[in-house]
């Protein structure tokens, strides 16, 4: 959706991507590295394993099994100088509206920042509110905890439901798997997002209404998924208690920017946490919206989550963009999205408490760069955000691994591992990581005919059992999956999405895309409910579907 030129007061005057000094010669370097190994890369420098490598607040970042020289690098950092990284960052450090579409900051930076910064919105200082609103979850959260907020009989609350979707869903569902082991077990959480009533009827079906409290997460309160879930929520529990509708109160919350929508909806105001325009829903897990998170872990370890990322902000806004993780992250993927038409990149958390990750990061990476038009409104000519996906290790080694070691396509990876595991038990730790550091290895090196005839295979075999190699991983090593590697994490990802825009000169910042099937749905529901035949004027497959679902549900 192009902007009118006088309402781009943010909008970087950058010359096209594929004009830029620094693209070009990498286009020319590519051509010369498409038939360089990573063999030769290592055998040619014994302590490249060492020196590619960079460290921030405990994460570590091996990025040496990577396709690149010292060459490669010093082109994409004069990529990211010419993209105007620097000024974008301090842009949006400074709360300037770098969301142009949506005219709004971006600033999931405050939702972390020291009580003593301050960052101005609109002539105001929003990190006052931004701590007022966490000290209000904090009393919440201790009242829920400790048995003192009791529901409508007076009976503690035992069962918490985060109701939301999108961005008010997976990263509160994430957050909530990744750190249940400092998880308060006497409450059970469960996480409603789909209008498929399924999701809904399974997550209480073993609950008791009087001990269940309902958050209701949505920035706009007007989303569909979550409003007529929340609606089944409150059928649901005035059902099961008997009660009136004053019962409402004590078992239902809302996190909201909208506060007229959730006093129709029956939930008391003062029982609101709120948020802001300049929060994105996919950037939001740190916000209110990690009231499920601060209920589950306490409001100290919210804390120290919070530092987490803020230790990742100031790293990003800081380190010289050669020793910067998340920039060397996000030109990594440019790298290969762009110059070899490599089409998705694998995250693979060798940590079981990150089984939700990589859902998470699909929405934060393809919601933010899944775009086809820059800034200044122009169809892009070469290729943006990739496709994330992945699965927990060592799970993903026995189904598709397979493709990555021996399939047609180029898939860089990210593993991520931990040096300490939360639940030492004999010797599977070690077992793990042995796993995460001979996957890389494989990958890069792979086993040529030669060794594989070495070892006895007979000649029609051969080809069958070399590996290639030269598959490319980063591979990021923490200490500990506690509250505080958890928001460096995210942060990095955070940062690398940043990063990857701006090169790629897109909006990381709305959704767009997400509109028409909306609007569509809306327009197909009377349809589906009309008692009598309704006038179709779709589509001959929509309309045909459409009949055939009226007909047989009958
Ligand atoms: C995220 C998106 C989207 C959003 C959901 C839920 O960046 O904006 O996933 O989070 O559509 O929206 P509400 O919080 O308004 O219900």
């Amino acid at each position: 959706m192009a902007t009118p030129v006088a309402e781009q007061t943010q909008a970087p005057r950058i010359a096209p991507l594929t004009n830029l000094k620094s693209w070009r010669a990498l286009q020319a370097h590519a051509q010369q590295m498409r038939g360089v190994h990573l063999r030769t890369l290592f055998a040619d420098d014994p302590k490249r394993g060492e020196r590619l490598t960079a460290e921030a607040a405990g994460l570590f970042l091996d990025y040496s099994k990577n396709r690149i020289t010292d060459e490669t690098l010093r082109l994409l950092l004069e990529l990211a100088e010419e993209s105007g990284l620097k000024p974008r960052i301090e842009a949006m450090f400074r709360g300037e509206k770098i969301n142009i579409t949506e005219k709004r900051a971006v600033l999931h930076v405050a939702l972390r920042a020291p009580k003593d910064e301050s960052i101005v919105v609109d002539g105001e200082n929003v990190v006052p509110q931004v701590h007022e609103v966490l000290d209000k979850m904090a009393a919440f959260s201790n009242r829920v905890r400790s048995g003192e907020w009791t529901g409508h009989t007076g009976k503690p609350i035992r069962n918490i439901v985060n109701i939301g979707i999108g961005g008010s869903d997976l990263g509160p569902v994430m957050a909530y798997e990744a750190l249940r082991h400092f998880s308060k077990r006497d409450l059970n959480f469960r996480f409603v997002s789909n209008v498929d009533g399924t999701d809904f009827a399974e997550a209480v079906h073993d609950f008791e209404a009087e001990e269940t409290l309902f958050i209701v997460s949505s920035k706009t309160f007007t989303t569909l998924e979550t409003m007529t879930n929340a609606h089944t929520a409150r059928t649901w529990l005035l059902k099961g208690i008997g009660g009136h509708q004053s019962s409402v109160a004590k078992h239902f919350v809302a996190v909201s920017t909208n506060a007229a929508e959730v006093a129709k909806f029956g939930i008391d105001t003062a029982n609101m946490f709120g948020f802001w325009d300049w929060v994105g829903g996919r950037y939001s897990m740190d916000s209110a919206i990690g009231l499920s998170t601060m209920l589950a872990i306490g409001p100290e370890n919210f804390h120290d989550l919070l530092e987490g990322f803020h230790a990742i902000d100031e790293h990003f806004r800081t380190a010289p963009f050669e020793r910067n993780l998340p920039v060397l992250l996000g030109l990594l993927s440019v790298w290969y999205t762009d110059f070899f038409d490599a089409q998705t990149v694998a995250i693979l958390p060798y940590e079981q408490y990150l089984k939700r990750f990589p859902a998470y990061l699909q929405q934060l990476t393809m919601e933010s760069n899944g775009k086809h038009v820059t800034l200044s409104g122009d169809t892009v000519n070469y290729a943006t955000g990739p496709v994330y996906w992945g699965e927990p290790g060592t799970n993903g080694q026995h189904s598709f691994y397979q493709l990555i070691h021996q399939g047609t396509r180029l898939i860089p990876c990210d593993f991520i591992a931990f040096v300490k595991t939360l639940n030492p038990l004999g010797r599977h730790h070690d077992m793990l990581l042995a796993n995460v550091f001979a996957q890389t290895e494989a990958l890069a090196f792979g086993k040529t005919p030669e060794q594989v005839k070495a070892e006895g295979t007979p000649d029609w075999l051969v080809p069958h059992r070399v590996f290639e190699g030269n598959r490319p991983s980063n591979t990021i090593l923490a200490g500990e999956l506690t509250p505080a590697a958890l928001g460096k994490l995210v942060a990095l990802y955070e940062h690398c999405v940043f990063t990857q825009g701006t090169i790629w000169q897109v909006n990381s910042f709305d959704q767009w895309g997400v509109e028409l099937g909306k609007a569509l749905a809306q327009r197909i529901i009377p349809e589906l409910e009309s008692e009598t035949e309704p006038k179709l004027a779709h589509d001959s497959s929509t309309n045909n579907l459409i009949r055939r679902y009226r007909k047989q549900k009958e």
